[in-house]
C-alpha cells in the first residue's frame, strides 16, 4: 500500500473562509478528507500536514523519508521563494508532484517561477482543490511506473 504525504504552505489554512473567488469554497479539511477517500478507494493511505513555517515543512519532507512513498505538495508562497524547500525536495529522493489551486502562469509574473518545480516529478496548477486529485492520481501513477 503506497503511503502518501499531502503538505500544504503557508495560508493555506484560510481555504474557505477568504478570497473563494481565488481559491474556491473547500476548507483544508474538505480537501484532505477528499483526498483521503479517493486515495482509499486506490488502497493508498494519505496523512495531511499544513504548516505556515518553512523549518516546520522542511522538517516534515525530512520525516517522511521514513514512512511515505511519494508527496503531494502545495508549497504556497513557498513555491517562488525557498531554495531551502528546494534542497530538502532533492535532499530526501522522494518523488513529489506540485500543485496549486489556482493557475499561477495567469497571474502575477512573480507567480510563474517555481524554485521547487525543477526537482519535483511535475506541476499541476488551476484545477482548484480537484489539483488535489490530480495530484494524487499523478503520484500513484508514478509510483507504479517506478514498479515496472
Ligand atoms: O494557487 C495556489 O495553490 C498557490 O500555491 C496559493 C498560494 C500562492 O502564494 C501561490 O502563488 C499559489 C497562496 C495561498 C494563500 O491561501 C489563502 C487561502 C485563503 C485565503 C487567503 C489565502
Amino acid at each position: 500500500m503506497p503511503n502518501i504525504l499531502l503538505l500544504h504552505g503557508p495560508n493555506l489554512n484560510l481555504l474557505g473562509t477568504r478570497e473563494p473567488e481565488v481559491y474556491g469554497s473547500m476548507t483544508l479539511d474538505d480537501i484532505n478528507a477528499a483526498v483521503i477517500a479517493a486515495a482509499a478507494e486506490r488502497g493508498a493511505e494519505v496523512r495531511p500536514f499544513q504548516s505556515n513555517h518553512e523549518g516546520a515543512l522542511i522538517d516534515t519532507l525530512h520525516q517522511a523519508r521514513g514512512w511515505a512513498n511519494g508527496v503531494v505538495f502545495n508549497p504556497g508562497a513557498y513555491t517562488h521563494t525557498s531554495v531551502a524547500l528546494r534542497d530538502a525536495i532533492s535532499a530526501v529522493e522522494l518523488p513529489v508532484v506540485e500543485v496549486h489551486l489556482s493557475n499561477v502562469h495567469a497571474r502575477e509574473a512573480f507567480r510563474h517561477k517555481s524554485l521547487l518545480a525543477p526537482v519535483c516529478v511535475g506541476q499541476i496548477s488551476g484545477f482548484g482543490w480537484r489539483s488535489y486529485l490530480l495530484g494524487l492520481d499523478a503520484i500513484l501513477g508514478h509510483l507504479e511506473a517506478l514498479k515496472s
